[in-house]
C-alpha cells in the first residue's frame, strides 16, 4: 500500500495510533515486555507495503501490530500476553511471538538472535520452488545484523536470488551497546550491498520515506525474484525492556528522539498535504485507544491460566 492517498494515508496513521496504543497497554502489563514506542513508522511503513499473500518475519519488536493488521484479534494476543484460557501459546510463554499463521505472520521462533532471517529466506525459497508470486518480508534489529545467521543468509539470498526483502530496523541500541560501537563500517546497508542486493537506508521516522523505500524493495523483489535491503533509521525510545531504566544512553538524544514523533509527524504530513484536521486525527486516537482498551477487557474476562492448565507431561522430572 502506498500512503500517498488520504485513504490510504489514514490507514496507516490508524495502525500507527493502535501500535501505540497496544504497547502503552504491554508495557504496563509487564516490565519484561520489549516495546516498539517511537518505531511505528518503521514498523508500518514497512508492513503496510506487503501484498496479502506475502510471507511476513516481523521483528520480535513490532510483531504485535502486524499481527493485528492480517486479522489476528487483539484479545487474542492480550490473551497471551496475560495467560487467559484461549491463549495460542496456553500459558507456556508469554510474550505475543507465536505469530498469526492464518494471516502469514510468522511467530519469532527462536530466541535466538539470527535464525529469523534465515528462516524468511527459506519460506523464500520454497515460494520460489512453488512457482508461487509472493515474497518474503523479513524485519529485524541492528543487534541482530551482527550474527553470523544475517551474513549467511544475505550472502545465500544473493547468491540463490531468493524472493526477500530484508528490513533492518536500526534503533541505534542493542540492550546497552549502542549500534555505533557494535557495528563497523558506516551502515548495515553498506554490508548488503557488498553481497550485491540493492539497499538504501532511509530515515525510518519518517512515514513517507519508509513506505517509498519498502514498496520499491518490494517491487524490486517480486518482479526481479531477488533479495532487497533497506536500512531504516530509527530511536528506541523506552529501555530494551519496560523495566529497564537504560541509564546509559543521553538524555538529550531521548529528548530529540521524544520531539520528532513519528505519528505526530505523519498527522502533520496528513495535515498539510491532505488537509485532514485536527478533529479527525484525534477521532483515530481515540479509536485506537479503545480498541485496545476493549480487547484488553475481553481478554481479562477470560479465567487465568494455572500451573494445572499446563501439560508438562515429559518437560520436567518431577
Ligand atoms: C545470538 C544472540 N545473541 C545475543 C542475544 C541476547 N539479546 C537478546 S535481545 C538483544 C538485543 C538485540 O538488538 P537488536 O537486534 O538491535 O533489536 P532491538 O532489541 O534493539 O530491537 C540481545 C543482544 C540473543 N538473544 N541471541
Amino acid at each position: 500500500m502506498s500512503v500517498h492517498t488520504v485513504e490510504d494515508g489514514i490507514e496507516a496513521y490508524r495502525a500507527m495510533a493502535v501500535s501505540r496504543a497496544i504497547e502503552q497497554e504491554c508495557v504496563k502489563l509487564s516490565g519484561l515486555w520489549y516495546p516498539s514506542i517511537g518505531e511505528e513508522a518503521a514498523i508500518i511503513g514497512t508492513f503496510s507495503s506487503a501484498a496479502p499473500g506475502d510471507v511476513l518475519y516481523p521483528h520480535y519488536r513490532g510483531s504485535l501490530v502486524v499481527q493485528w493488521m492480517r486479522g489476528r484479534p487483539l484479545e487474542d494476543i492480550f490473551r497471551v500476553m496475560l495467560h487467559r484460557d484461549g491463549a495460542a501459546t496456553k500459558g507456556r510463554h508469554a510474550a505475543p511471538f507465536d505469530g498469526h499463521a492464518a494471516g502469514q505472520v510468522m511467530p519469532f521462533a527462536s530466541i535466538m538472535l539470527g535464525p529469523n532471517i534465515a528462516m524468511a529466506a527459506g519460506a523464500a525459497w520454497a515460494l520460489t520452488q512453488r512457482g508461487q508470486e509472493e515474497i518474503a518480508i523479513c524485519a529485524f534489529g541492528d543487534g541482530t545484523a551482527g550474527t553470523g545467521d544475517f551474513h549467511e543468509t544475505l550472502n545465500m539470498a544473493a547468491g540463490l536470488a531468493l524472493p526477500v526483502v530484508f528490513v533492518c530496523q536500526n534503533n541505534q541500541f542493542s540492550i546497552s551497546t549502542p549500534a555505533s560501537a557494535a557495528l563497523s563500517g558506516t551502515s548495515v546497508a553498506d554490508w548488503a550491498a557488498g553481497y550485491g542486493i540493492p539497499s538504501v537506508k532511509v530515515d525510518g521516522n519518517d512515514l513517507v520515506s519508509v513506505a517509498d523505500a519498502v514498496g520499491q524493495a518490494v517491487d524490486h523483489t517480486r518482479s526481479e525474484r531477488s533479495p532487497s535491503f533497506v536500512e531504516l533509521s530509527t530511536y528506541r525510545r523506552t529501555g530494551h525492556f519496560a523495566a529497564d531504566p537504560a541509564r546509559y544512553r543521553e538524555r538529550s538524544d531521548l529528548e530529540r528522539a521524544e520531539a520528532a514523533d513519528p505519528i505526530v509527524r505523519f498527522a502533520e504530513h496528513l495535515t498539510a498535504k491532505h488537509g485532514v484536521d485536527a478533529d479527525r486525527i484525534a477521532g483515530i486516537d481515540r479509536g485506537a485507544a479503545e480498541l485496545v482498551a476493549e480487547a484488553l477487557d475481553t481478554a481479562k474476562r477470560d479465567r487465568e491460566l494455572t500451573a494445572a492448565d499446563l501439560d508438562l507431561t515429559g518437560v520436567y522430572d518431577r
